[in-house]
């Protein structure tokens, strides 16, 4: 495998659009060769993590054992890119740490909620604004926005298209060589 594993973390709120990078991502670098896989929050939710909800202590875990999982991934030499909201700094950084410097990148999908909320790809603010779903991020639970990502994608900023942000981030991967 002519390639080094490392974690592309990627996260943001609900709607932001960490699924849709998350595949635009995967494509780009499997054209190019590269071997990578998505662990996506609400995927690993139905198998590995289904005893877990969305209280702050489940959420830790589940960021906690995906983190493990990821660097598992990068251990084999494969480009692991998570997909979650983590909406915790500290769980954030607790993955951070599980990797060698430089190889965990964090990607923010910087988008405000109001256009998550007006997206609202599965009617989830609807319900959590009607009450009908406690604890939902942005709205009744919080989201702390990183302050060191390595890659920031910013809503309304030139390159809007998913290949584009995704783009991004290969030059990125590209210039850290
Ligand atoms: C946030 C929730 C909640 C609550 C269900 N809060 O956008 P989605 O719908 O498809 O993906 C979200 C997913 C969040 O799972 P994560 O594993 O990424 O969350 S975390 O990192 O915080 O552990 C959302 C749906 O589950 N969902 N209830 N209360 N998102």
């Amino acid at each position: 495998l002519d390639q080094k594993g490392c974690v592309i973390w990627i996260t943001g709120l609900s709607g932001s659009g960490k699924s849709t990078m998350a595949c635009a991502l995967n494509r780009i670098l499997h054209q190019r060769g590269k071997l990578s896989y998505i662990l996506d929050g609400d995927n690993v939710r139905h198998g590995l993590n289904k005893d877990l909800g969305f209280k702050a202590e489940d959420r830790a875990e589940n960021i906690r054992r995906v983190g493990e999982v990821a660097k598992l991934f990068a251990d084999a030499g494969v480009i692991c890119i998570a997909s979650l909201i983590s909406p915790y700094r500290r769980d954030r950084d607790a993955c951070r740490a599980l990797l060698p410097n430089g190889d965990f990148i964090e990607v923010f999908m910087d988008v405000p909620l109001h256009i998550c909320e007006s997206r609202d790809p599965k009617g989830l603010y609807k319900l959590a604004r009607a009450g009908k779903i406690k604890g939902f991020t942005g709205i009744d639970d919080p989201y702390e926005s990183p302050i060191n990502s390595e890659i920031v994608l910013k809503h309304g900023e030139p390159c809007a298209f998913p290949s584009e942000m995704a783009e991004k981030v290969v030059v990125y991967l590209e210039k850290k060589g």
